[in-house]
């Protein structure tokens, strides 16, 4: 049992709705303390001792950094890396528990390929895990308000070769990792211009004007999706809600 996924989607129209599911799935909540009356208050003294050992503080010098980088809060800071220390002992997150998480909450479909691609755009210093600050930076910059630092990550998303442009190529990678998280009964139902990962890459890439050898700047991402609606929703795949 680890952490849930930073970001399974990219809201893209933040809603009382897309915040509540937001809390309750997205985030590690941070610990409020458990309120179960204590059985007898030997136990107790031994848990929190065993607490108070267990429990390594975050360093200082992370703390500061995350603080200058996100917009969270020192407590909230300290809150989420109380509850990461405790589902991730190892202090990482390995590509294996990512697609962990990930295939738990798409029980219907393939979220393998989507989670490598999730995992590799926040491990930024490609040491093949996700360490706490990675994770935190990662959750900063899929839930905030606000949509260009989202699209930010998603330009780091489809950016597969991180050399700092999109081709036509990862755009349909991408789109193949999107393919496999949509049911087969909801797949059915797409539009017949969007129902294979190749017509949806096609679809996507015309929006931004480019010819199929051309290849997209972040800027120009960034602009071409706040500009187009239908490109914002064929960059990401958004389960329908129970
Ligand atoms: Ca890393
Ligand atoms: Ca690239």
């Amino acid at each position: 049992e680890c952490v849930s996924p930073p970001a399974l989607l990219i809201p893209h129209r933040p809603t009382a709705q897309t915040d509540t599911q937001y809390s309750s799935h997205h985030l590690p909540a941070p610990h409020t303390g458990d309120v179960k009356p204590a059985v007898n208050k030997e136990a107790q003294v031994a848990q929190e001792k065993k607490k108070l050992t267990c429990r390594s503080a975050i360093s200082k010098e992370i703390l500061e950094d995350l603080k200058l980088t996100t917009k969270f809060t020192e407590n909230e800071i300290s809150q989420w890396y109380e509850n990461f220390q405790k589902q991730c002992p190892t202090g990482r997150i390995t590509p294996e528990e990512f697609e962990q998480i990930y295939s738990r909450f798409f029980p219907e479909s393939d979220a393998k390929s989507y989670a490598r691609h999730v995992f590799r755009s926040f491990d930024t210093n490609d040491d093949g895990t996700l360490d706490f600050k990675e994770y935190i930076i990662a959750l900063h910059m899929t839930s905030t308000g606000k949509t260009t630092r989202k699209l930010e990550w998603a330009f780091s998303l489809f950016d597969v070769d991180k050399n700092g442009y999109i081709n036509k190529t990862e755009v349909t990678e991408i789109c193949q990792a999107i393919f496999k998280l949509i049911p087969k009964e909801e797949q059915c139902k797409l539009p017949q211009d969007e129902n294979t990962p190749e017509k949806r890459a096609d679809k996507l890439w015309s929006y931004f004007e480019k010819k199929d050898n051309e290849r997209l700047a972040e800027g120009e991402f960034i602009k071409g999706v706040i500009e187009n609606e239908n490109a914002m929703r064929l960059i990401h795949y958004e389960p329908i809600k129970q």
